[in-house]
């Protein structure tokens, strides 16, 4: 596979180091299910100046979000700011040149394609939550494991960039794009999922934070309606100032809402969660998302899901938790 495998325990948490010795050489297994009756489901429409045939080529108008940012093909065309991203384009999607396209937002926190990849392999099953979209990057490798996504971002420019991006590599119809934030959806969720926990699970989704949602919008999605196996959190980490600093990162910094939130929203609506966050995160912080703390080997002796597992990729950490954990298989 090309890959190596380092193990240490840090702070009571399995440690994996996985280093990627050709970022490409990571092929994904494409599922080969294919989704009956796919919805793709926008709140707002995507404003171009023109509704021509643009990078995406003729019959994919409805997704092609050409004009919306500009699409650079030269180091020439980029501002200074973005240019070491630019510089690392085919890294975030390996088919760039073809035409994908990437806000300001997105060119620095699309998780690269290897990494993306990756994920998705660990996270595959039949229907996941990728909570904070951003311009893609994830949802469309989920795409390949999954048999279902669910894509949020509150972002309309983003969203169509997304799905831009999706249609790109002939996935779009795979994954549901939907206009909102991770509380909202997760209280709609919820109040469809079970109408007799309808009181319980709308007063968990109104406590402390500021941005809660007091009457939560419903989908008319059959999103609402369908059990999730898996939710990715990949939020804003507060822009690339994150590692600045040269300290380390509290998770109390992510938004719109710190993670010890997030994660309380996504195991609401299912134990499998998946979390992207900086490589400098404080590591007692992921500690102190589970309600009791990882014994040594990451692992609880009562067999409940307390563990968390992190990998270490070169950009960042990604933490696995319930049944995502490995040798907790059985939880999922
Ligand atoms: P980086 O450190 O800003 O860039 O982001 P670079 O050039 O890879 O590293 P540097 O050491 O040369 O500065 C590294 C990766 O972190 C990005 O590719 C994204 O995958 C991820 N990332 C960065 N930011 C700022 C965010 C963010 O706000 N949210 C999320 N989810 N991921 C981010």
């Amino acid at each position: 596979m090309g890959k190596k495998l380092r193990q240490t325990n840090v702070s009571g948490l399995s440690r994996f180091l996985q280093v990627l010795d050709q970022p490409n050489s990571l092929s994904s297994n494409v599922a080969t299910t294919n989704c009956s009756t796919p919805t793709v489901e926008q709140s707002q429409p995507i404003h171009k100046s023109d509704a021509k045939t643009g990078l995406l080529g003729p019959g994919n108008e409805a997704y092609d979000a050409t004009g919306l940012v500009p699409f650079y093909t030269d180091a020439s065309q980029v501002p200074a700011h973005l240019q070491k991203y630019f510089a690392q384009r085919t890294r975030y999607f390996s088919r760039y040149d073809e035409g994908c396209l990437l806000d300001e937002e997105g060119w620095y926190s699309v998780t690269p394609e290897a990494i993306a990849t990756q994920i998705a392999e660990r996270c595959r099953c039949d229907v996941i939550l990728d909570a904070f979209c951003g311009v893609g990057g994830n949802a469309i490798a989920f795409a390949r494991t999954c048999e279902r996504v669910i894509a949020l971002d509150t972002s309309p420019t983003r969203l169509a960039l997304a799905r831009h991006n999706a249609a790109l590599h002939g996935l779009a119809t795979r994954i549901e794009f939907i206009l909102t934030d991770f509380r909202t959806f997760a209280a709609s969720h919820m109040l469809h999922a079970s109408s007799t926990a309808t009181t319980t699970t709308t007063s968990s989704l109104s406590s402390s934070s500021s941005s809660s949602s007091s009457s939560p919008k419903t989908h008319s999605s059959s999103s609402t309606m369908r059990k999730i196996d898996v939710v990715f959190l990949s939020p804003p980490w507060g822009g690339p100032e994150y590692l600045s600093a040269g300290t380390e990162y509290s998770l109390a910094r992510t938004q719109p809402e710190p993670a010890s939130e997030l994660f309380r929203i996504a195991r609401l609506l299912t134990s499998n969660v998946a979390f992207y966050v900086p490589r400098n995160t404080i590591l007692e912080d992921i500690a102190a998302l589970l309600p009791a703390p990882a014994t040594v080997d990451g692992k609880l002796g009562d067999g409940t899901d307390g563990a968390v597992q992190v990998q270490e990729q070169v950009e960042a950490l990604t933490c696995y938790f319930g049944g995502l954990t490995q040798g907790q298989e059985h939880l999922f």
